[in-house]
């Protein structure tokens, strides 16, 4: 007798011996109701979210008002990374360095057995092989997750190339491919009714460097269950580019044109909070007429030397997965335009027209609301309650390509050459609004000691320093000390090395508000940085670094006093000093790794001083 023929989805969609092995091997472990093969077509992404709709994960946006687009809400104990609960389990665990968590990978490869034991049971298993970084890039990297949530597919579509153009790729068995096991950790009892956002309290976002290998359980929420993105590009990745001579970094990557079509790039790296994809994605302000911004990332740069020892970055995503409160057509009008249509919406408001809102999107508040968490909401409910309609970490997941901004290059395989790179920070006091380290140790070492207060967003004390190397503390998958030094040991490979800056958007005055405009106004600092990049600006030389005078900024457009310029550039001594005590602290922690470099370059800063 004939079987009954299997759902197109259920056939391999592979002919790789060795993934079509591994795929039986974790369906046994998981035993999931059904195998599915992810295509990437856009059929399929309407069936799984016509399926999601049905089943109440996701919600359907007006379709007049916000084309192809959907909310989903999320468990109210599922809406962010959970860092105490990620880990980096290498062979030793002084690789790990004292900055990661670190299990010992054999008892933890032990744990995640029993976990994921029967754990997709009642759910469909998504075979999904991702591209980080375009097709037919020699930079980019293969990964196949294996999921049981369709949330996590339809945002993959969106943030990587996924299907069948990648199961070719994997077919020809030249690249490695990363495997990647997800799952929500909500298995379903025969008849059991699905819940919205399913997923488990017990959470292991789990990362195995030597073996290139990603596990992760109990979290359906962006950076702990979309794989390709933290998880691989940065954590799996930062350990490849150390043992391949290349960069994994925490960086957005933007190109700065001139009215001569003369086009610089450079590559930055800010904590969380400090507006990094608005300046990705920046307009240049009155005054600069001619003059554009283009964004080839906001979130991630892959970078390496090419043969001629010049540095080449990608970005290895294929979308935004942005912060949606505080974004809008004041403070970042490309984003706003990029996620008008095909975007995925999580955790933010409903509105009566079938619209979404978050706080910042629009100056006044709809006079009614559905909030995150699916409650009515009113201005005067959030004014009694302090409840907001969107969850401060509410993110919209949209498309790279619908960026207006977006560069002519943004998928050149050889990717784009990298001139500069940039730190900056949100620093009340002490930092000035830009300057240029000396040479390449002394801008690693700007980079090592970067930091940033707290804001309200964030768990902690307000205001409070926290030191974050390259806004890497979360991402770097291996020991900082040794990271530092990659950093430091890349100089052998190239012929000239990028300049490095340090700038800050946030430099407070004694009354306590912003000296700097920021936003658009940035593009003033940009230029001065491309200038000196091209060795066309002047600069005076202080004791931390080259620093712009009022008449080395192009101010056109803009009436901004000189003594207030001074302000924002005032090198303060004693507040330095202080500054230098504070890089101590992390210094202290690595101590056992840090570079020599780092500790030669405080003290003749001190010298400076
Ligand atoms: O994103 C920001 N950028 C970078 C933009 C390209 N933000 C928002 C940060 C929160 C995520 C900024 N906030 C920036 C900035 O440059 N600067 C500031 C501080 C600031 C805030 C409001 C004003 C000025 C400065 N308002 C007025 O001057 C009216
Ligand atoms: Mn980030």
């Amino acid at each position: 007798m004939k079987s009954p023929a299997l759902p197109a989805s259920a056939v391999p969609l592979s002919t790789n011996k060795h993934l079509l092995r591994w795929v039986e091997k974790m369906a046994e472990l998981t035993r999931p109701a059904a195998i599915h093969w992810v295509d990437g077509s856009q059929e399929e992404f309407d069936a799984l979210c016509a399926e999601m709709v049905a089943g109440g994960t996701l919600i359907q946006l007006n379709e007049g008002l916000w084309p192809g687009c959907y909310l989903a809400r999320s468990d109210p104990s599922d809406v962010a990374r959970v860092e105490d609960r990620t880990f980096i389990c290498s062979l030793s665990k002084d690789n790990a360095g004292p900055t990661n968590n670190w299990v010992n990978p054999f008892e933890m490869r032990r744990t995640l057995k029993n976990l994921f034991r029967g754990c997709m049971r009642g759910r469909t298993m998504y075979v999904l092989p991702f591209s980080m970084g375009p097709i037919d890039s020699p930079m980019s990297r293969i990964g196949v997750e294996l999921t049981d949530s369709p949330y996590v597919v339809v945002n993959m579509r969106i943030m990587a190339r996924i299907g069948l153009p990648v199961f070719r790729e994997i077919d020809q068995d030249i690249k490695r491919v990363v495997p990647c096991m997800h799952s929500v950790g909500a298995p379903l009892g025969p008849g059991e009714r699905d819940v919205p956002w399913p997923c488990n309290p017990v959470k292991y976002i789990v990362h195995f460097p030597e073996a290139r290998e990603i596990w992760s359980y109990g979290s359906g929420y962006g950076g702990n269950a979309l794989l390709g993105k933290k998880c691989f590009a940065l954590r799996i990745a930062s350990n490849i580019a150390r043992d391949e001579g290349w960069m994994a970094e925490h960086m957005l990557i933007l190109g700065v044109e001139d009215p001569q079509g003369e086009r610089t790039y450079v590559a930055a790296a800010f904590p969380s909070a400090c507006g990094k994809t608005n300046f990705a994605m920046m307009i240049p302000p009155k005054g600069f007429e001619g003059w554009k911004i283009w964004t080839v990332g906001d979130d991630i740069a892959w970078i390496k030397p090419n043969a001629d020892g010049e540095l080449y970055g990608i970005n290895p995503e294929a979308g935004f997965f942005g912060v949606a409160p505080g974004t809008s057509p004041k403070t970042n009008p490309n984003a706003i335009a990029a996620l008008s249509r095909n975007t995925i919406f999580t955790n933010v408001a409903l509105t009566p027209d079938g619209g979404v809102w978050w706080e910042g999107l629009t100056p006044e508040p709809p006079a009614e609301c559905i909030d995150w968490q699916g409650n009515k909401w009113t201005p005067q409910i959030g004014k009694q309650t302090g409840k907001k309609a969107a969850h401060p970490n509410a993110r919209f997941t949209a498309p790279a390509s619908q960026c207006p901004s977006i560069d002519p290059h943004w998928e050149d395989p050889n990717g784009v050459p990298i001139s500069a790179f940039i730190f900056g920070g949100r620093r009340a006091a002490t930092i000035p609004l830009v300057y240029q380290a000396f040479n390449w140790s002394t801008g690693v070492y700007v980079g090592a000691t970067m930091g940033s207060e707290t804001t309200a967003a964030a768990a902690g004390a307000v205001g409070k320093v926290r030191r974050d190397p390259m806004a890497m503390l979360p991402f770097c998958g291996y020991h900082m000390g040794d990271y530092l030094r990659h950093w430091l040991r890349m100089q052998r490979s190239l012929t000239s090395t990028p300049r490095i800056f340090q700038v800050n958007w946030f430099r407070k005055d004694s009354e306590g508000q912003f000296i700097w405009p920021g936003f658009s106004q940035n593009m003033r600092v940009l230029k001065w940085i491309v200038d000196r990049v091209h060795s066309r600006a002047a600069g005076r030389e202080t004791p931390i670094g080259w620093m712009p005078r009022y008449g080395d900024i192009d101010w056109q457009g803009l009436e901004f006093p000189e003594d207030k310029f001074e302000e924002l550039q005032s090198f303060d001594r004693d507040a330095w000093y202080s500054e230098v005590i504070g890089h101590e602290e992390l210094f202290i922690k690595l101590h056992d790794h840090l570079p020599p470099e780092m500790i030669y370059e405080r003290e003749l800063l001190i010298c400076r001083l």
